[in-house]
């Protein structure tokens, strides 16, 4: 009897953890969509010299002035929230880790017609002393921030509930500071969704250098047979004739740089042709940037296809 009424607790156990794990599968966790502005003398910029939430916060500061003199100076997280109805809200929150309590974050809901809903930072009448013991990461959520007059949250969400958020700023922007103050601000959330506080993967995040190197089918071999196939990229879809190989790329380490992909997998690159009777490609010019600089090309004809492949030594 006891045991069956263990087995019976365990499966109870083992469905209820197996629905957490699903709930938890359905969040979703939304990058890309935090961008960081500043004007005047604030900066806003990520780093990795705080984060709450895996490498990365914002870092925002604003240094000592005069706010009704100075000009206009702000730094800002700027996300894009998908567009949700002010009534569909559940709950929001974030994390923040502010040098200067006495210059509280401020978060902004921009809706659809203008209307700005504005919070300045946290409620003091819930600290003793109206202090805000908070210097260290704290997560913010709605009932923590004050919204002026009147002061909560459920007023706008009952007042404005079919109102669209289109998006939402966290950051100095409105208040100004006669102190300079440095702020952390790390994963914002919105109901079931997560935006993340981290930098946007550039080019070296995802990529490999390669060391490219020409090549030649030895004249005792069989030869490739050319032939044809359709691309299409982000300059459109093209029927292009593959001719021979002409070079291969290897992964490789520039000054050091890790190689992030398995050595073996490198590009195989095809001479290719447009064929005579299509459509040719259309020059255009196009702003490259990478470690060395950025700079204006001209993009003139397709002359290689990057085929990856598998390399292994023969001798
Ligand atoms: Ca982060
Ligand atoms: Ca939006």
């Amino acid at each position: 009897m006891k045991s069956k009424l263990f087995s019976i607790l365990f499966a109870l156990v083992l469905a209820v953890s197996l629905m957490l794990v699903s709930a938890a599968a359905d969040a979703s966790s939304i990058t890309g969509a935090v961008t960081l502005v500043a004007e005047g003398d604030s900066t806003a910029e990520w780093t990795d010299e705080e984060a709450m939430v895996d490498d990365h916060s914002a870092r925002l500061t604003m240094p000592n002035r005069n706010w009704y003199i100075e000009p206009i100076s702000n730094a800002e997280a700027q996300i894009d929230v998908e567009d949700i109805r002010v009534g569909d809200i559940t709950g929001f929150s974030f994390w923040q880790k502010v040098d200067n309590v006495d210059l509280p974050l401020c978060i902004e809901f921009n809706l659809n017609d203008g209307t700005v809903i504005r919070g300045y930072g946290l409620d003091r009448s819930k600290f003793p002393g109206g202090d805000a013991p908070h210097t260290d990461w704290f997560q913010v959520n709605e009932s923590d921030i004050s919204f002026g007059w009147p002061p909560s949250w459920d007023y706008y969400k009952s007042n404005y509930s079919d109102y669209i958020v289109e998006s939402i700023y966290i950051g100095y922007g409105p208040i100004g500071s006669t102190q300079s103050v440095t702020a952390y601000v790390d994963d914002f959330a919105l109901n079931e969704a997560t935006y993340v506080f981290e930098p946007p993967l550039g080019p070296s995040d995802v990529l490999d250098h390669f060391t490219c190197y020409e090549v030649k089918e030895p004249k005792d071999l069989p030869k490739f047979e050319e032939r044809d196939v359709v691309v299409t990229d982000q300059f459109g879809e093209e029927a292009l004739t593959v001719k021979k190989p002409k070079l291969i790329c290897i992964p490789c380490s520039k000054d050091g740089s890790e190689i992030k992909n398995p050595e073996i997998f490198i590009l195989k690159l095809y001479q290719i042709k447009e064929p005579k009777d299509s459509p040719k490609f259309e020059p255009r010019d196009v702003l490259v940037t990478d470690q060395f600089g950025e700079e204006v090309l001209t993009v003139k004809k397709p002359k290689y296809l990057a085929v990856p492949a598998l390399k292994e030594h023969t001798e």
